[in-house]
């Protein structure tokens, strides 16, 4: 599927324009990139099928950006992007990808002091020849070099909401296969890990080689590190690397448990089994020369007298000691969700509209979807003020009307995502907020301000009682942006008080709350919610990665409000 790799470049492009400061034209690339993105539907099938009338008609793609997919899919590059590199040698990606930079910045810096990539940029910075740069500053330098640390310490992995998607169609296209018998991805992928450093799978076979033929002659492989009948390892052109082990049935369960991992978790078993007078290894459970389970995982725990424990947990972080005592929790369930309540429509300038959003959501299976629009602090988001959100509601009722004469059992809630701003209050007012059916407040600006006071700005938030949900608590982008400084138990304490529902978001560079603060916000009797902050009605699947996270923090249904349905979501609200 080529929709990633157009969207990267449609993005660049947008990142080359915006340089040249051109008008208007940036912001087309980057709806083009978005909707790529999130677009189910292979670009490559719907060009077969209608050719370029047909990609005309993908939203947010008009004649120009048509010829150039065209382009693409035809002779694998587009002159008009080959032509800005060109003007511009520099690893532009690499560079944006420090916090606070952008392209502008980027070519100053290019055209001023040479830099082409982050290794200049490093060195510039440390030689203070960025802070005299007018525009620049002192503090700009000492934050560059900042972000060039926090990209090092998570360098070489890969977000799973990028990685997850890839993994999968491997996995089919293997599974396609007819002398594929079993396959399973295994590794951080399989336990869901917020980044991963490589996929890793597992499969039986009665013809390695020719599984092992068909591995390493998948297209985009840019390099092949090893091939063998047991085990092979590829490099594709996404950057990341895929190992495929072959294993025999008989001991497939004990190599998706060992292989799995983590490691950590694998110590502990195997400690467990050899106390038990057996050994533990990826071919079986074996007493003495006998071996006793192997071909299914749950067989390989229950030799060792465990429950299976999901792959999620699987970290060493208490769940062997839980399942000994019969205490493992009853993880919430991908299945459990009856709506998501932070999604934006084309009022603050998303990608659709309402209905198309609650169609999505219809055809999802959901019961509500909430609306919860940027509100007017942040414009550049199209903010909505209190005018907008009164009207907007009236398009809202009129919809919920005409779903009902449908008959159909869905709701559409209206709510916002307000800002919190500096001092803690909230950019709308609080007559304007009672009228929603929920409100969620969440931080978009000065991230960088003492632990004490961005805790007191976001529990006095916490306490105006027209706030039900703050979103993405604690800031963080992954391989960006470190999360800022509050003290989470204090929040924790005050969102029991209050009552106050803390987000789990699913965006795939957020995931915030992480799995280690949704136990402690589970411990603490807060409860939580799990949205996906979706701008697009495809990004609305992005819900698994947060419930993926969930299931890390081991929240179990009750922990979560929407898994309720709309009655019982509503009484929280009140
Ligand atoms: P990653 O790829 O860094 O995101 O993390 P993993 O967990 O996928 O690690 P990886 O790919 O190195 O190995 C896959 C699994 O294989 C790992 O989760 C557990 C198992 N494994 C690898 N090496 C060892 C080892 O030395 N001892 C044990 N017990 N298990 C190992
Ligand atoms: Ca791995
Ligand atoms: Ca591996």
């Amino acid at each position: 599927m080529k929709n990633k790799e157009l969207a990267h470049i449609f993005y660049e492009i947008a990142d080359y324009l915006e340089m040249e400061e051109v008008a208007f034209k940036p912001f087309a690339y980057q709806r083009a990139a978005i909707t790529l993105e999130a677009l189910e539907e292979d670009v490559e099938e719907i060009y077969k099928k209608g050719g370029i009338e047909a990609l005309e008609k993908i939203p947010g793609v008009g004649k120009s950006i048509a010829v150039k997919i065209e382009e693409y899919l035809k002779t694998g590059k587009i002159q008009y992007y080959e032509k800005f590199k060109k003007q511009l040698p520099i690893n532009l990606e690499e560079i944006i990808a420090v916090e606070g930079m952008g392209p502008k910045r980027a070519k100053v810096l290019y055209q001023k002091l040479g830099i082409r990539n982050l290794k200049d940029l490093e060195k510039a910075a440390k030689a203070h020849e960025i802070a005299s740069l007018f525009g620049f500053g002192e503090k700009t330098e000492k934050n560059i070099l900042e972000g060039i640390a926090f990209l090092k310490r998570s360098k070489g992995r890969f977000l799973l909401g990028e990685i997850l998607p890839k993994a999968r169609e491997i996995e089919e296209r293997l599974k396609s296969s007819k002398e594929v018998e079993q396959i399973s991805l295994a590794g951080s992928i399989r336990r869901r890990k917020e980044t991963i450093g490589d996929i890793d799978i597992l499969a039986v076979t009665k013809k390695p080689q020719k599984v092992m033929d068909i591995f390493t002659s998948f297209p985009g492989i840019i390099k092949i590190w090893g091939k063998g009948t047991t085990k092979s390892s590829i490099r594709l052109k996404e950057g990341f690397d895929v190992d495929l082990r072959v294993v025999a049935k008989k001991s497939y369960g004990s190599a998706l448990q060992y292989f799995t991992g983590s490691k950590e978790h694998n110590i502990i078993t195997r400690k467990i089994a050899i106390e038990k007078g057996l050994k533990l290894n990826e071919y079986g459970v074996f007493k003495g020369r006998k071996m006793i389970a192997g071909w299914s995982e749950t067989g390989v725990y229950k030799a060792i007298d465990l429950p299976w424990i999901p792959p999620e947990i699987r970290e060493d972080q208490g769940e062997i000691e839980a399942a000994l005592e019969g205490k493992l929790p009853e993880i919430i369930d991908y299945n459990d969700l009856r709506g998501d309540l932070h999604c934006h429509s084309k009022w603050d300038g998303g990608e659709n509209s309402i209905l198309e959003m609650a169609q999505k959501a219809q055809e999802i299976g959901y019961e509500y979807l909430g609306i919860s629009d940027h509100t007017k602090f942040l414009r550049i988001e199209q903010g909505l003020n209190e005018a907008q959100l009164a009207q907007q509601k009236k398009e809202i009722n009129k919809l919920n009307e005409s779903f009902q004469k449908e008959g159909l059992r869905f709701r559409l809630l209206q709510g916002a995502e307000t800002n919190i701003l500096k001092d803690g209050s909230i950019d709308i007012k609080d007559s304007a907020l009672k009228k929603l059916d929920y409100a969620i407040a969440g931080v978009h600006s000065s991230f960088k301000i003492p632990q004490k006071q961005m805790t007191e700005r976001i529990i006095k938030a916490m306490k105006n009682p027209n706030i039900d949900i703050i979103s993405h608590p604690t800031g963080r982008l992954l391989k960006r942006r470190d999360e800022y400084q509050i003290d989470f138990e204090k929040i924790l304490r005050v969102a029991r008080e209050f009552g106050v529902i803390l987000e789990i978001n699913s965006w795939p560079e957020r995931l915030d709350l992480n799995d280690q603060k949704i136990r402690m916000a589970k411990e603490a009797g807060v409860k939580m919610i799990i949205n996906t902050d979706a701008h697009q009605k495809d990004q609305l699947r992005f819900i698994e990665l947060g419930i993926a996270q969930a299931r890390r923090g081991w929240a179990e249904k009750e922990d979560v409000i929407n898994t309720q349905p709309l009655k019982g979501l509503l009484n929280f609200f009140k």
